[in-house]
């Protein structure tokens, strides 16, 4: 795990340095806007989808300067996501990243608006990259999909919609993994291979589909008994707020079961893919195991 760690921590650090100049040249008027988009931006987070991109992009043989506009764009889509999420009608927390969140920061109509310009801005990142041909073209569209009303918003939408679900159904909790956190991971490791022409495309889009549902897995593993300290943010909502999740319909430790097993399936379809994949392997162990 010693080489996986330097692994991660080389694309994440290459990742950070992108992102960072990326925001240099944010200039807003007012700056509020800018400033509200960059402080959630900017506060740390592991980095996983861009990781994950990096990490493909090396096995089917796409550069990383080619990628990082897709990884920036995703990024961005990600924590719009989670600053709409932390609002008071989300899921109302006043913690991200082990920082205030962007509403308790800027406010509740900043927050609105930093989440919007995101969304926005990474529109822009992409589109500024289809002029280089037809399969940049296809990643974007790739991104804007899994990100949008057949993705994670659909997820979240149903995720809203089942709190307090007084007969939750496998079908409905699998829904919600699979669009609410599954979609925007399946993006990040869909765009390198897409970016060749679609090699191995559906052996990844499996993939990302499962390593998406296990991070949501330990995601509420982590809710569930998880602290305040490792994961920056509060713990014990998903039950306060009798939110559908696998807790709730396994039970803990089904759910670890659960998650070993997905872990395996993980390894068998990595098994498949052709290329050096052995950091994904190590990713999928390093998902299991997170602490935050
Ligand atoms: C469209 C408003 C709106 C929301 C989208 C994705 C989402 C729905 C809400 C965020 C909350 C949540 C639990 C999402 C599931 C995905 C997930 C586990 C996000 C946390 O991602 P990490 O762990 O976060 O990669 P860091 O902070 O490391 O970037």
């Amino acid at each position: 795990m010693a080489d996986f760690n330097v692994r991660y921590e080389e694309y994440r650090s290459y990742f950070e340095n992108e992102l960072n100049s990326f925001c240099n040249d944010i200039k807003t008027n007012p700056e509020i806007l800018g400033e509200s988009m960059k402080y959630s931006l900017l506060l740390g987070g592991k980095r996983v989808r861009p990781v994950l991109m990096y990490a493909v992009g090396d096995a089917v043989g796409v550069d990383r300067e080619t990628l990082t506009p897709y990884a920036i764009a995703l990024e961005m889509i990600h924590t719009y996501s989670l600053i709409h999420d932390d609002l008071p009608e989300m899921d109302n927390d006043d913690f991200r990243r082990g920082k205030p969140s962007n509403h308790k920061k800027f406010g509740q109509a900043n927050a609105v608006l930093a989440g919007d310009g995101l969304l926005n801005t990474a529109f822009s990142v992409l589109f500024g990259e289809c002029y280089k041909g037809r399969d940049y073209v296809s990643a974007a569209k790739l991104i804007c999909d899994c990100a949008g009303i057949y993705g994670m918003i659909a997820g979240q939408s149903a995720d809203i919609l089942h709190e307090h679900d007084a007969n939750p159904t496998v079908e409905t909790l699998d829904y919600i993994y699979d669009n609410k956190t599954a979609k925007l991971i399946t993006a990040a490791i869909c765009v390198p291979s897409v970016l060749v022409g679609g090699k191995q495309y559906s052996r990844f889009k499996k993939l990302g589909e499962k390593i998406g549902y296990l991070f949501q897995l330990t995601d509420d593993i982590l809710d569930a008994e998880g602290s305040f300290i490792s994961l920056g943010k509060s713990v014990g909502k998903d039950e306060k707020e009798d939110k559908l999740t696998a807790v709730k319909l396994y039970g803990l430790q089904e759910c670890k079961l659960f998650a070993d097993m997905c872990e395996s399936e993980c390894n068998m379809l990595i098994d498949g893919i052709d290329g050096e994949v052995q950091f994904l392997h190590e990713f999928v162990t390093f998902v299991k195991n997170r602490h935050n």
